[in-house]
């Protein structure tokens, strides 16, 4: 009989629920990959996209070795080359680039494609701080909405997912739950059938999410600043602040008042489409049904005033001292609660002084000479991320990238979008090969990820890889001290395990049992701010905010990965709706051309680009469709299932026309994450402006104008 052994592990993606996993191994293979039954988030379910991991670290058109290429960028062609080879490649060309132009014309371009202390944003930073390289600044996800979290709240864990069984109003605003935070959404369900808690949706978009809520509202993108003005307008207007909670545990009443006093439900009406009934109910109900949470979606903060209007929501909990209930407050992302040494892994200490910061949005722009950068950059190394396919302005991207002189390398699962233009691609491990402790953004449970098989052919971890290239280079002795410890002493390093919130844990008993709760208390009677104490300068939840008087502020955790999170200019101290750079309203004259708003949201198969090119999970997802309402569609003169260009002044792709009658008219949706193809060879980034939200440099995935028009003849399409 075959041996079968369970080795503990957690999924690596970047995903708020950060799920425990059993990997049941015969012989050396990973033959089925489990949620663990017993915790309490994963309660023994992986999601659509993870169910068969196993499979995945099989999947034929796997990266095995390093590969060099061989034919024109962007063809993928590739042959094999030795890892020495590779090493030795890298070590030439990079030699060459900084005699001639400085280490600064090097950059590395990295997201949260691993989400784990050692293979995600760390070691990688290490190395390439000590190299001198250009700093990436990585606000892809959550940087908007961090600072504003930040500057209301402070660092604070906010609200537990798993305290929600206690609610009694839930308000989801901006997040399609059941797609993107799957294991959170049981506690909604609980929270209903135990306290009759109604469930309120706000998004443009009758999603999977809004379709299970007792309430969707219907808004248009990039105006929730508006909505949550007019709601704190009318709290105040009807009475219903708790005028005790405010006084002792919060600032700026008065500013935020006046401001508030300005958005008139009617007002409200015309900025978001939101019936004016409908926001004096949802402000009465809000305020009335304690203990109310609020559930942030990413969505809120990719508009150019997404970042104030995260402010604005984020005052509400305090305003009607919801804080003061198991159950009640406001979850951003718990990571904060986390108490993890950043500068232990990230080393920014090494950054020379006066290194230039990029941002990693900008990348089309920093490759085609459109930021004058001196240096420019004359090589980019892709790891943990694949900006062809999430970036902005697609098109400008891939032209950078077409660059002879730039020499890229890609570290990589897959020849991806972004891998075919690589000049080197490194084979990377998966999730079973490797040891990583997941920290969350989306539970306060701290994962061990112990390895249960053998890497194949030649793939390595992300933190080796790094080791290899640190010796490669030829590092001094004292940086090399940071690469010589093993994975297991590094993850002992890097964390804080004298902290408050690690008492009780130990690298050993992680071991042992796999993951444990930080010692924050127990969802059942954690409440946080019930008596203030906020994080903040001040030590209230800030309505004005002290950090943005100071003007010149960095959210602490970030601060290691991104240079200067909100570096220098002007900040409103108090919340306003700023409307976005592209809608109907805000620009008219641009929509005189392009008519129509986008929004592209998560694909509910695909983690990001991630299983974009698995077969089974293109069944689930289906190609990449444009979803429109049948009332714009027949404006077009375009039917159901028929091909549609959808474009701007940025670029263009193509799909097929989805009829959704549940969409706001005006408003067209087609989710990121499909992999190239198609006449025009490009996906729905290609009409994504490179431009920044107004806080911490988010991108506007949800503040683009676009026409559609039918495609007649296909070829002519691109
Ligand atoms: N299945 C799946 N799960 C994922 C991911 C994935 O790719 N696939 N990605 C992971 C990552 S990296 C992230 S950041 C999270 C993000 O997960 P979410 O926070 O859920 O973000 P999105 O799916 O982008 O958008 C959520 C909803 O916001 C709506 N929306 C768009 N613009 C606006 C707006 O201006 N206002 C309001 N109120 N709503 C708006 C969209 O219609 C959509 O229904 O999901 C994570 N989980
Ligand atoms: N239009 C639009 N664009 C978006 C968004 C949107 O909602 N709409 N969302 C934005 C958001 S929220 C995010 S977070 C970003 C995500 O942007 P990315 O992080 O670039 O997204 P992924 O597609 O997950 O790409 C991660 C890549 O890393 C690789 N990878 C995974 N694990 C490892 C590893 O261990 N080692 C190495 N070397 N590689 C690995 C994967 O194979 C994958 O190709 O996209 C942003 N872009
Ligand atoms: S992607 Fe998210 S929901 Fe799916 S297994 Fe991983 S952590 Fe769980
Ligand atoms: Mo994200």
């Amino acid at each position: 009989m075959k041996e079968l052994s369970i080795v503990r592990g957690a999924c690596p993606h970047d995903c708020p629920d950060t799920c425990a996993m059993l990997y049941h191994v015969e012989e050396g293979k990973l033959v089925d990959v489990t949620g663990d039954p017993d915790h309490p988030m994963t309660r023994g379910n992986l999601c659509v996209k993870v169910k068969n991991f196993h499979e995945h670290h099989y999947q034929p058109d796997r990266l095995l070795y390093p590969m060099r290429r061989v034919g024109p960028k962007g063809s993928g062609a590739f042959e094999r080359v030795s890892w020495d080879q590779a090493l030795a490649e890298i070590k030439r060309r990079w030699t060459e680039i900084i005699d001639e132009y400085g280490s600064q014309a090097i950059m590395p371009h990295a997201y949260l494609g691993h989400q784990g202390v050692l293979n995600g944003l760390t070691a990688g930073d290490a190395f390439f701080n000590r190299l001198g390289s250009t700093v990436a600044e990585k606000t892809y996800c959550e940087s908007g909405s961090s600072t504003a979290w930040h500057m209301t709240v402070g660092g604070s864990g906010g609200l537990d997912v798993e305290s929600m069984a206690h609610s009694k109003y839930i308000i989801v605003w901006g997040m399609n739950m059941t797609s993107t935070n799957l294991h959170g959404w049981p506690f909604l369900l609980e929270a209903r059938k135990n306290n009759g808690a109604k469930i309120v949706v706000i998004d443009p978009v009758r999603n999977r999410t809004a379709r299970q809520a007792d309430w969707h509202i219907r808004i248009r993108p990039g105006t929730d600043g508006a909505l949550a003005m007019g709601m704190i307008g009318e709290i105040v207007a009807q009475g219903l602040v708790d005028t005790d909670y405010v006084e002792r545990y919060t600032v700026g009443f008065d500013e935020l008042a006046a401001r508030a006093a300005q958005y008139s439900p009617e007002r409200v009406e015309e900025i978001t489409g939101v019936p004016a009934d409908d926001v004096r109910t949802l402000a009465r109900e809000y305020a009335t049904s304690q203990p109310a949470a609020i559930r942030q979606g990413v969505a809120l903060e990719r508009s150019r005033g997404g970042g104030q209007a995260i402010r604005a929501i984020t005052c509400l909990p305090a305003l009607v001292g919801a804080w003061r209930h198991v159950g009640g407050g406001m979850m951003e992302m718990p990571i904060w609660e986390f108490p993890t040494r950043f500068d232990k892994i990230c080393m920014p200490q090494w950054i020379p002084e006066g290194t230039r910061v990029v941002n990693e949005l900008d990348l089309g722009m920093a490759l085609t000479g459109e930021l004058d950068l001196d240096p420019p950059i004359k090589s980019l190394f892709v790891y943990n991320s694949n900006p062809v396919s999430q970036a902005p302005a697609q098109e400008k991207t891939m032209r950078g990238l077409m660059r002879d002189d730039l020499f890229t390398v890609v570290s990589e699962h897959f020849v991806t979008d972004t891998a075919k233009f690589a000049d080197l691609v490194l084979p990377a491990a998966m999730q079973a090969e490797q040891l990583d402790i997941m920290v969350t953004w989306g539970h306060l449970y701290v994962t061990l990820n112990q390895p249960a098989i053998a890497p194949p052919g030649e793939c390595i971890p992300n933190v080796e890889l790094f080791r290899r290239l640190a010796r490669t280079m030829g590092f001094d002795e004292e940086s090399m001290a940071y690469w010589d410890r093993t994975d297991r002493e590094m993850l002992i390093d890097f964390h804080d395990w004298d902290a408050p919130a690690l008492q009780g844990i130990t690298y050993e008993k992680l071991e042992e049992v796999g993951w444990m709760r930080l010692n924050v208390g127990s969802p059942d009677t954690r409440a946080p701010h019930a008596e203030g104490n906020f994080p903040t300068p001040s030590g209230k939840c800030e309505f004005k905010s002290s950090l943005a008087e100071g003007g010149n502020f960095v959210v602490p955790v970030w601060r290691s990965m991104y240079e200067a999170m909100q570096p220098g200019g002007y900040v409103d101290p108090v919340p306003d709706y700023v409307p976005p750079f592209e809608s109907p309203q805000s620009n008219p004259e641009l929509a005189q051309r392009f008519p129509l708003s986008i929004i592209s949201p998560k694909p509910h198969a695909f983690l990001n680009s991630q299983y974009g090119n698995a077969p089974d999970k293109q069944r689930v997802q289906g190609g990449q469709r444009v979803f429109i309402h049948p009332d714009d569609a027949a404006a077009r003169g375009v039917a159901e299932g028929e091909m549609v260009r959808v474009f701007n002044d940025r670029g263009c792709f193509v799909g097929p026309a989805a009829y959704q009658p549940d969409l706001m008219p005006g408003l067209v949706m087609a989710n990121v994450g499909h992999w190239q193809g198609g006449s025009s060879g490009t996906t729905v980034n290609a009409i994504t402006a490179d431009r920044h939200c107004g806080l911490g440099n988010a991108g506007v995935y949800c503040d683009n104008l676009v026409e559609v028009q039918k495609v007649i003849d296909e070829a002519a399409a691109s």
